[in-house]
């Protein structure tokens, strides 16, 4: 039985004073939760402050981005060690606004997969077509190459303890999510094109589904077999909003 995950992407959104509100907020809401796991990932130089306000809660600290060197002249870089050292274990790879506005490729995010898992942290890798793919029907393809990219370097057993976030971009910040049998479908592909290789791996990695999730589309998302949660943005920003999310994947 794979335990569903709920993870929390602030993006270039908050500080102290919000981290402190929406962390109490979501530590009451959720007392009591079980059943999905729930990390949050705030902006790099708030995870020190947020790993102390997450002391007393299960909640997972997750961060957003991490470099493929350890130490070194790369300036503006973080390392996985230096993620790890401040308490975050899930860290988000691929993000789409980094593919776009970062030009990272393919290559290059399965070398931060690399980096995490020597690391013994968690990636969640990031995967999906823009609409434009969506219309002329490569969602399959696109999202196979991303995944093959990390494959191709390490082998499927990588994928062993990660986490893989199907995000349409069409479907990212819009309001328009992916319903929940589009969803499902893709969903359903990624973990037959992984069982190919590795019917294990296939049966335990954590998919979830990213874009535009919110309290209300977040139910009928999760009654989908293959949907193990949600990577969310906006609607990660208010306590309440979450802690309904959190809840319906519980
Ligand atoms: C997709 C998602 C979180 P939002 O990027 O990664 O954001 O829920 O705002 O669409």
């Amino acid at each position: 039985m794979r335990k569903p995950l709920v993870m929390g992407n602030w993006k270039l959104n908050g500080s102290k004073a919000m981290a402190l509100d929406l962390v109490t907020g979501l530590k009451k809401e959720l007392t009591g939760v079980d059943g999905c796991d729930v990390a949050i990932a705030p902006p790099v130089v708030y995870l020190d402050y947020v790993q102390k306000l997450l002391a007393d809660s299960n909640i997972i600290l997750g961060a957003q981005n991490v470099d493929t060197h350890l130490s070194g002249a790369y300036t503006g870089d973080i390392s996985a060690q230096m993620l790890k050292e401040v308490g975050a274990t899930h860290i988000i790879i691929g993000h789409s606004e980094r593919r776009t506005y970062h030009k990272e490729c393919d290559k290059f995010i399965a070398q931060k997969f690399a980096i995490l898992k020597e690391n013994g942290l968690t990636p969640v890798l990031c995967i999906g077509e823009t609409e434009a793919e969506n219309e002329a029907g490569q969602t399959q393809a696109v999202c196979a190459k991303q995944i093959d990219a990390v494959i191709d370097l390490l082998g499927v057993k990588a994928f062993n303890n990660a986490v893989i976030a199907y995000e349409p971009i069409w479907a990212i910040g819009t309001g328009k999510s992916a319903t929940p049998a589009q969803a499902q479908a893709i969903h359903k592909f990624i973990r037959d094109h992984i069982a190919k290789l590795d019917g294990d791996v296939a049966k335990q990695v954590i998919i979830q589904y990213g874009g535009s999730v919110n309290d209300k589309n977040a139910a009928e998302l999760f009654t989908q077999p293959d949907i193990d949660g949600a990577l969310v943005g906006g609607a990660s920003l208010k306590a309440d909003a979450f802690a309904v999310i959190v809840k319906a994947a519980a």
